[in-house]
């Protein structure tokens, strides 16, 4: 939760944007600008290359823009590098709520930590003056053991499949290791609870798991045992820089993937909405959200660089929306693909193996094994809508 976007700008800023984008070149002016490139287009264009934004040319590689069409990119030799970049509402349905969601959301429902804003619960400032309300609000949520979605499990699939270049995730529930996709397979952009720190910049004594699980239910707000400043678990708060490993594989990821799917993110937090704007051009972007995020980046729209998520323009040429529930989502493309029996197999299996491990601690902050889930049939959801 590094920083907060600002307000966007008006969305015809986004739409000029891939006019500059658009313009190949062939022929170089002297001020290193093309034939058929104003000046103006140059410098967008050097500022892109510079920042690592999106390279390569628009093209289309979909047939539709649509489901069917993703599906059918799938399955063809040029996708062999997936990247899914997901948030908090993956994790809705085992439980967990999201943060922007207008009722059920996190941010809706903090009244009584009397906080000066609801983003202050995770702002570091707010933190190491307050550490009691985050620990009350973690205590709270603490249900024992959750079970991770199907949209968790067609991610894991898409490892078994050797589709998956890397799973970024927002969340902080650890879902997608317990899922079975590895520490390799994974960027976790916000951090873990696995380890602990004090907040203090002279001691910065390290706490494990069993320490903070100690402390959790005993103290308002663990304090460090060397220095007495309050602990924070290795969550990424607002106002803190994301993991070094964010930014190594970024550098890489982002230049060989084929295909991006984003689920169940509101993409309001930066640096991590940004990816989306690393990738190649041409590679094309799947959301699957109960609605649109992504459409403005007010960074980019202002420098009147390419990179939001386009699915309505008449220059729309590879984002596809797919609104409604992520698991939904996910079995649709699963049954597209002909994998919906496997995805359901391994849900069903894996759901098995964790009901049959009672009391053990599955989530980082587990100790009872009981369980938040709801069992539902996700194939009885109400269907989602495809958008274009
Ligand atoms: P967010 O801002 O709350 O956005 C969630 C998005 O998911 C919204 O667009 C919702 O409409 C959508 N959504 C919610 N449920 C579903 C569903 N079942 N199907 C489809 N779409 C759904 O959360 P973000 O992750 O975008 O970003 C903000 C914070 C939230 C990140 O830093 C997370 O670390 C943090 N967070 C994490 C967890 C977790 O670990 N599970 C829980 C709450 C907050």
């Amino acid at each position: 939760m590094a920083e907060k976007d600002p307000p966007g700008p008006p969305q015809d800023e986004a739409g000029k944007v891939q006019d500059v984008q658009d313009s190949d070149s062939d022929s170089e002016t002297e001020s290193g600008a093309t034939s058929g490139e104003t000046e103006m287009d140059f410098l967008r264009n050097l500022f892109s290359r510079t920042l690592g934004l999106g390279s390569g040319k628009r093209e289309k590689l979909l047939d539709e823009l649509s489901l069917e069409g993703v599906a059918k990119f799938i399955q063809s030799d040029q996708c062999q590098n997936i990247i899914c970049m997901v948030g908090a509402g993956i994790s809705t349905s085992a439980g967990i709520p999201d943060c922007r969601s207008p009722t059920t959301g996190l941010y809706a429902n903090l009244e009584k930590y009397n906080l000066p804003y609801p983003e202050a619960i995770f702002d570091i400032s707010y933190f190491k003056k307050h550490p009691e309300p985050f620990f009350a609000l973690a205590r709270e949520l603490y249900p024992g053991q959750f079970k991770p979605t199907v949209c968790h499990y067609f991610i894991r699939l898409l490892k078994d499949k050797g589709l998956l270049l890397r799973c970024y995730t927002q969340n902080v529930d650890t879902l997608e290791q317990v899922a079975g996709l590895e520490p390799e397979d994974l960027v976790e952009a916000h951090g873990t609870f696995h380890t602990s720190h004090c907040i203090s910049s002279r001691c910065r004594k390290e706490y494990d798991l069993g320490w903070l699980k100690d402390k959790f239910f005993s103290e308002a707000a663990p304090k460090c045992e060397k220095c007495q400043s309050p602990v924070k678990p290795d969550i990424v708060f607002f106002g803190e820089t994301l993991p070094a490993r964010f930014f190594s594989c970024m550098q890489s990821d982002f230049q060989k993937v084929d295909l991006l799917i984003i689920m169940g993110t509101s993409l309001q937090v930066q640096p991590f909405a940004s990816l989306v704007t690393k990738a190649p051009l041409a590679t094309p972007r799947l959301l699957i959200n109960k609605e649109k995020t992504g459409q403005r980046d007010p960074f980019l729209g202002l420098m009147g660089m390419e990179g939001s998520m386009d699915f309505d323009s008449d220059k729309a040429y590879r984002d596809v929306a797919w609104l409604g529930d992520c698991d939904e989502g996910c079995l649709a493309l699963a049954d597209l693909l002909g994998w919906k029996k496997e995805l359901e197999a391994l849900m069903k299996k894996e759901h098995a193996a964790i009901d049959a491990q009672a009391g053990a601690s599955l989530h980082p902050l587990s100790a009872t094994g009981k369980s938040a889930q709801t069992d539902k049939d996700p194939t009885k959801t109400e269907k989602g809508q495809q958008s274009q």
